[in-house]
């Protein structure tokens, strides 16, 4: 890529805000000076972009495309100017122009094409894959909303839609060029030729444009550009005439409006399910084309493709690809089964049965009947197969046809080569747990992949003080090489360092303490211990847990106000989904407590709590920094990894937690003495399954201190929380606290006294603080993503050695 000096890069800029704009520099607003550095930057990797699939196709490389329904990338401004190694000369030259890179980044829309971890993990691969060099495709869904924009009316959560497109978006490159049909709907039958080969026919239904948008993903300074390609839905022209009404147009448009159609009904549901067969449909069907240029022969594409399912979502890669290989390529039945498993992996996300999708048979006839052919094929195959190898019991609770339901994660695990959990215990507990039926059919095919995060945005972007005292101490190789964090092991008994840690740690929690001034209206004192839970809201996160714990605290403060506790900001970050009911009177609880507590003077400012509207990408990127305490305390076994437990320990918080998903891993790297953990673990937990000995109820009854914050609930003390409180007091006494938030209560609160008490001994607090960033690199997703592309899709990198001019070196 061109590397500008400052000079020319002003040079080029007021060229370009002249050109698209006929302006000069002081005229123009920050989203047209927003826009004319996009372009310039979009003008100066495409080249590489273009470069980049010329090589992997002139090198006839394999390469991976990661299927997933959310992608969470955030702003792409900054991470884009680092990645092509612009930041710095960028930064300053604007500055010379009178404008702040930041005050542009600011117009950006948060691209938030995913609910939480998922999706951004996703985004965090596609950065890694670049930057590693390694040849990877993401393949999702361009929604016209993304995931809702959270206010609070009244301390309850309102859902306000998130028009990110509506000033168009710069990274992306619409490409009519490669746009597919996708069949929905109608009737399906066969015929038979004399041979036996099958022919389908199809009857009604609609036919649907797929049109891939395109977005450029930078590696880091490697000159590499890899697409993450999403669809979008539009009318095909030959079929205008069928759709003369707003209303038969909005059919067709509603597939990629929105993120997560309301799944409560019906009509949802089927939106759901038929967006899914969309991306599937269109994105295999690209890469089938893209195959066919290659000219090699079809039985050897498992040498060219390997396509990975995310989660259950695009579990029907399995039956689309079956059916292009046989319907439009006459390969036989058990060739394209051979081919399809080869190219086809699969990552577990989640134990909750809630996520592992079902379909009902009529809904997939209805949708997608081919596929539903196809897959009751290779489910009475399946059975057919297994029939006299193994027992009846075990064929019947593996098949995917069950129950007039499809199982979407036995199609994933049956028609695949590999699947994977996202950490080391979830993924233990898939094999002796979850799926453990289908670790019994094929152990080979289970293997684990801890999570990683991209840790360029987490400390460079998000966190610049931080990343100048590493510069300091230990050179600049982490940045390409996290694992190199570890030479700052060398410096925790160094005063110098650990004061200039602590002053960074300072600066970004004056930072968001001016953030949460100017959004809440709340003061808080950035000398406080800065208490941070930020990811979905979700009853297993058990963001309840926390508060009581605070409410226990402000019950003491109240009796004695003096009490020798460090002064604390609860920060909370989360949004519920829209017809998650008791996740959202959590938050209406969590808020009302925060006026309460937050308006007391009584209890001298020590407990603050916090809960920031619209938790999203750059919310996180405020406030991981700033945070001191790491909350990871979902119920052990639930939480299948977790990467915000791992955002904020390479960022010098210490976490407090459960050993569950990474925490484990995470409590291996810094060792006992630098984390606190507490609660009931995975075994504990399953064996209270299996007795049926919880009863929440004695606890209560028995725990006064227990009983005091619970009955807070509903006793009056909250205000405004008559019919919440009550629905959260009855999930725990009445309906037995399905995840055990009173067994774990009072080993949780006994852990944050040991968090109060090391904060209170800084040197030492800081000294484990360094311990944990020293210790981060291990999960940096670069890592992750070469474990996947060694193990799972064998793709290597292909480092082109580009000079400067952006001309490749053979
Ligand atoms: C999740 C899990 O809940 C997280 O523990 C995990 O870290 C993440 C990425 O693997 O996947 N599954 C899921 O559906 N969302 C997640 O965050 O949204």
């Amino acid at each position: 890529m061109k590397k500008m000096n400052k000079k020319e890069f002003k040079q080029c800029f007021s060229r370009r805000l002249a050109e698209k704009f006929a302006m000069e520099v002081s005229d123009a607003s920050p989203s047209e000076l927003y826009q004319t550095l996009g372009s310039l930057m979009t003008s100066a990797y495409s080249q590489d972009w273009r470069q980049t699939w010329q090589d992997y196709r002139d090198a006839e490389q394999k390469q991976s495309y990661y299927f997933s329904i959310e992608f969470l990338p955030g702003k792409m401004l900054k991470s884009n100017l680092l990645n092509m190694g612009w930041l710095e000369t960028v930064e300053a030259g604007l500055l010379e122009l009178g404008i702040q890179l930041d005050d542009l980044a600011e117009i950006e829309p948060d691209m938030a094409l995913g609910n939480g971890g998922l999706g951004r993990l996703a985004s965090c691969f596609m950065d890694s894959i670049a930057s590693t060099g390694l040849p990877g495709n993401g393949n999702g869904i361009r929604y016209e909303y993304g995931l809702f924009k959270q206010r609070f009316v009244d301390n309850y959560q309102v859902e306000l839609p998130d028009e990110w497109l509506q000033k168009g978006n710069l990274w992306e490159v619409r490409k009519e060029s490669k746009a597919v049909n996708v069949r929905l709907g109608g009737n399906v039958y066969l015929s038979s030729d004399e041979m036996g080969n099958l022919t389908p026919h199809y009857q009604d239904g609609m036919v649907v444009r797929a049109v891939p948008y395109d977005t450029g993903m930078v590696g880091y300074q490697n000159n590499i550009v890899n697409t993450m390609r999403l669809w979008s839905v539009e009318i095909p022209a030959e079929e205008e005439g069928n759709y003369r009404s707003v209303e038969a147009r909005r059919t067709v448009e509603d597939l990629t409006s929105v993120l997560y159609p309301d799944d409560s009904n019906e009509a949802g549901r089927r939106l759901r399910l038929s967006q899914e067969y969309f991306f599937v449909s269109a994105g295999v069907q690209s890469i089938l084309r893209y195959y066919k240029e290659l000219k090699q022969p079809i039985d050897k594409i498992s040498q060219y493709v390997a396509i990975h399912i995310n989660d259950t979502h695009p579990a029907m890669c399995v039956a689309e690809f079956m059916r292009l290989l046989i319907d439009e390529e006459n390969v036989s039945w058990e060739r394209a089964w051979n081919l399809t498993q080869k190219v086809m992996s699969y990552t577990n996300h989640t134990i909750m049965a809630e996520a592992l999708e079902k379909w009902s048979i009529p809904m997939m006839k209805s949708v997608c009947p081919r596929i539903y052919q196809i897959i009751e094929e290779i489910d009475r195959r399946f059975v057919a197969e297994m029939t006299g190898v193994q027992s009846f019991d075990l064929i019947q609770r593996t098949r995917i046809i069950q129950n007039d339901q499809v199982h979407m994660a036995h199609l994933a695990i049956i028609g695949s080569h590999s699947t994977n959990g996202v950490a080391k215990l979830h993924s233990d507990l898939l094999k002796s747990v979850v799926l453990h039926d289908f670790y019994e059919l094929y152990p080979a095919r289970f293997n684990n992949k801890t999570n990683g995060i991209a840790m360029r945005r987490w400390t460079q972007l998000a966190n610049p003080s931080m990343s100048k005292v590493l510069d300091e101490t230990i050179g600049k190789t982490w940045r390409k090489t996290p694992g190199d964090l570890r030479l700052l092991l060398n410096y925790e008994n160094d005063d110098q360092v650990l004061n200039n840690l602590a002053a960074a740690k300072l600066t970004n929690k004056k930072r968001l303490a001016a953030y949460i001034q100017e959004n809440c209206g709340v003061e808080v004192n950035p000398h406080a211990i800065f208490d941070v839970q930020i990811k979905r809201l979700h009853a297993y996160k058990r963001q309840l847990l926390n508060l009581l714990h605070i409410i226990k605290l402000y019950l003491e403060l109240k009796e004695n106000p003096d009490l020798p506790i460090e002064p604390r900001v609860f920060i909370f970050g989360a949004k519920a989904a829209p017809s998650y009911h008791y996740a959202k009177s959590i938050i209406k609880v969590i808020n009302e407590t925060a006026s309460l507590i937050n308006n007391d003077d009584s209890i001298h400012n020590k407990l603050k709590i916090v809960f920031l509207e619209n938790y999203n990408v750059s919310l996180a990127e405020r406030i991981i920094p700033a945070a001191d305490v790491s909350e990871q305390i979902s119920l052990a076994s639930k939480e299948a990894s977790g990467t915000s437990n791992m955002k904020l320990m390479l960022n010098g918080a210490v976490t407090i937690a459960t050993l569950d998903g990474a925490n484990v891993e995470i409590r291996d790297a810094v060792g006992d003495d630098n984390i606190a953990i507490f609660g009931l673990t995975e075994e504990e937990v399953y064996q209270y399954y299996e007795n049926k000995t919880y009863h929440a109820a004695a606890i209560y009854e028995q725990d006064n201190v227990v009983r005091r914050v619970i009955d807070t609930l509903i006793d009056g003390t909250i205000p405004n929380i008559h019919s919440e409180g009550q629905e959260i007091f009855d999930s725990l006494i009445k309906y037995n606290d399905e995840y055990f938030v009173l067994r774990d209560f009072e080993a949780y609160c006994i852990a944050q006294m040991s968090i109060d008490k090391a904060y209170k001994y800084q040197r030492r607090w800081l000294q484990i603080s360094l311990r944990n960033i020293a210790n981060a690199g291990r999960f940096s997703s670069d890592h992750t993503v070469q474990r996947y592309a060694e193990d799972i899709w064998q793709i290597e990198p292909v480092f082109a050695h580009k000079d400067d001019r952006g001309v490749t070196k053979h």
